[in-house]
């Protein structure tokens, strides 16, 4: 018969060797997944929605309907060399909208997809005004600008120079997508998460 004193010292250890695994493994999913914030920015109809249920589904849909609030979608991507990363996707929608730029939406933001209407030449132009005021939140924010809709390539409006010089003026890479074909989308984000993580763009 052991004595109770070695007992109860023995069953303390077990449960500290638990405890111990408990919190090994907690510091291990820590340093094996890495989540930012992503905020989609643009005019109304862009294609926000759309691109980034092409991007997070690998589908695009036809019937979409706006959805109402902000939508917070997860998607992970590898990347060389790094663990896992999970890219949550900010999505405002309806009436929200006109609003996406405020701060509270922009807060904590990791990386930013702009998004512009390649058949509506106006939708470039308000690229620079959601620029600001990002940066002012944000000022370190990754940056992505998206001409859209380059399936439509009979009506557009906006040409790859005028995308270049935007995005050359505003330190961003840009690419032109579209979530109708899937063309350009995981690029695009692709971009995103290495300007987020610092790895070299190729
Ligand atoms: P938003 O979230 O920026 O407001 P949505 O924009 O994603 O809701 O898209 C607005 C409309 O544009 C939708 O059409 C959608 O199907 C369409 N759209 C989005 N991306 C593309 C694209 O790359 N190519 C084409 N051809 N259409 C696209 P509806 O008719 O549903 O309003
Ligand atoms: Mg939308």
């Amino acid at each position: 018969m052991l004595p109770t004193g070695i007992i109860a010292l023995y069953s303390r250890l077990i449960d500290l060797e638990r405890w111990l695994k408990k919190a090994r493994d907690a510091l291990s999913d820590l340093s094996t997944v890495i989540q930012k914030k992503i905020c989609m920015l643009g005019d109304f109809a862009v294609g926000k929605t759309s691109l980034t249920r092409r991007f997070v589904e690998g589908q695009f849909d036809d019937r979409y309907l706006s959805t109402i609030g902000v939508k917070i979608s997860r998607r992970s991507i590898n990347l060389p060399d790094l663990p896992v990363f999970n890219m949550l996707l900010w999505d405002l929608a309806g009436s929200e909208e006109f609003s996406g730029a405020q701060a509270s939406y922009l807060q904590g933001a990791s990386g930013a997809l702009l998004v512009c209407d390649l058949t509506r030449r106006a939708t470039l132009a308000s690229i620079s005004t959601y620029v600001q005021r990002l940066r002012k939140v944000s000022p370190q924010v990754a940056i992505v600008i998206a001409g859209n809709k380059e399936d439509l390539q009979e009506h557009c409006e906006i040409s790859p120079q005028r995308l270049a010089d935007l995005a050359e003026q505003t330190g961003a890479s840009w690419f032109t997508t579209s979530a109708k074909t899937g063309t350009g989308v995981e690029q695009a984000f692709q971009n995103l998460a290495q300007q987020i993580m610092g790895i070299p763009l190729t």
